[in-house]
């Protein structure tokens, strides 16, 4: 009879603990804190591994209520019963690790500061700050689909000696020291980078280890998927259409899942690029900056990826709020390439100084992308599309605009 090897036999037994302790020795002078708290957040995702896995049998799915009515985050949204069990786990856990001193949750309108005295479990406030969504994509839940939790962990600026401060969260994504994603998916992986590569964890739950199955992760060369909520295109910046008319015509395949751990992930894989755009109701974009954009951005950077929001590499944007929402490119370079260039050349038209950024129209729709049926401008005069020099630029600058 055939018996499958277990898969810790399959890929050499280097559970998640072993590598994490394995690569702090590479580091001159790291203290282990790290290590710690990056094993503690593998222990929390156990925790709601579980949950995540029964929760169709132990009474869990649905909005979480309070009172008799449904609770909503900061951000206004409803919330999921598991919702509040991963938040709950990831801040008791995170909270009990020595090295934190404070949690920004996407489930908590403010800062969570870790005192270990008065926990008393230790002395005052730990170095690191952990931001966390503690199940990204939680509408999901419902109807059996993979979601996430998303975090990254940045070093206090802040003295130790008092509780952490907003800036010590709102640091620019180059800046984390970690950061990281859990798909709870059709197997469960934890997914990392400490700055050197990105590495993969499969989760044996027979043996209930998270063992490396996928070192060194890279965005493959050829990108096949782009993925993009289809409903927004029509109403995204000026530039994402074109781009994403471009990418059909090479290709590639539209795949979309509503969680973005499991569609970052996806593309990671396979190759591809992830779009959450500003749109007309959502100008500065739906994502959050501090606890989804930014360490994927982190993640997408180690992988040989590029991230942007708009027109800005997100990698060094820095964030003005906790709760901040940005617009969210992220992929292979060759693909944030096209778009940046697909964006750029329609940026060139809406900023020209003669058309000010108003709708074009049909004559001008071989050049521009525009709303044929509300264009103010006399399109019988070239001048009335910008100046000459703009529009030979437009011309020749891609294919983007000859839509
Ligand atoms: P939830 O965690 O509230 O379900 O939001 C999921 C999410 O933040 C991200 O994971 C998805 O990529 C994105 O929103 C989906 O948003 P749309 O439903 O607007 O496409």
């Amino acid at each position: 009879m055939y018996l499958r090897p277990k898969l810790s036999a399959m890929i050499g037994a280097n559970t998640l603990q072993e590598f994490v302790v394995a690569r702090q020795a590479e580091f001159a002078g790291a203290t282990g804190d790290l290590s710690r708290l990056l094993t503690d957040i593998g222990t929390a995702a156990k925790m709601v591994n579980r949950h995540v896995n029964r929760a169709g049998l132990s009474g869990i799915l649905g909005t979480h209520q309070e009172n008799g009515s449904g609770t909503r985050n900061v951000q206004g949204e409803a919330q999921q019963k598991l919702d509040v069990y991963a938040d709950d786990t990831f801040n008791r856990v995170l909270g009990s690790c020595l090295k934190v001193g404070g949690i920004v949750s996407e489930e908590q309108p403010d800062i969570i500061h870790v005192d270990h005295t008065e926990r008393g479990q230790g002395k005052g406030y730990g170095k690191y700050v952990v931001c966390i969504d503690p199940l990204d994509g939680s509408s999901n839940v419902d109807v059996n689909i993979s979601v996430g939790t998303i975090f990254g962990i940045h070093k206090r600026r802040s003295p130790l000696t008092g509780p952490a401060t907003p800036q010590d969260f709102m640091q620019p994504a180059k800046d984390l020291v970690a950061a990281g994603y859990v798909l709870y998916g059709s197997s469960t992986m934890l997914v990392y980078s400490t700055g050197c590569g990105v590495n993969g964890f499969t989760f044996d739950p027979s043996i209930g280890e998270f063992f490396l199955s996928h070192p060194n992760m890279k965005f493959p060369e050829e990108s096949t998927v782009y993925s993009i909520n289809d409903a927004n295109l029509d109403k995204s910046i000026p530039g994402v259409k074109p781009y994403v008319k471009d990418c059909r015509r090479r290709g590639l395949t539209a795949r979309y899942t509503g969680a973005l751990v499991a569609d970052f992930h996806r593309n990671l894989i396979q190759g591809g690029i992830y779009m959450y755009p500003g749109t007309d109701a959502k100008p500065g974009g739906k994502l959050r900056m501090l606890y989804e954009a930014q360490p994927l951005a982190f993640l997408a950077n180690q992988a040989g990826g590029k991230t942007r929001c708009h027109h800005q590499d997100l990698l060094h944007a820095l964030p003005t709020s906790l709760h901040q929402r940005t617009p969210l490119f992220t992929g292979h370079p060759s693909e944030i390439d096209r778009l940046v260039q697909a964006l750029e050349a329609q940026k060139a038209t809406v900023l020209n100084p003669i058309t000010q950024g108003r709708k074009h129209a049909p004559a001008c729709r071989r050049l521009v992308m525009c709303n044929p049926t509300s264009c103010p401008h006399d399109i019988s005069s070239p001048s009335s599309l910008g100046s000459a020099s703009a529009l030979a630029q437009l011309k020749t600058r891609s294919s983007f605009q000859m839509l």
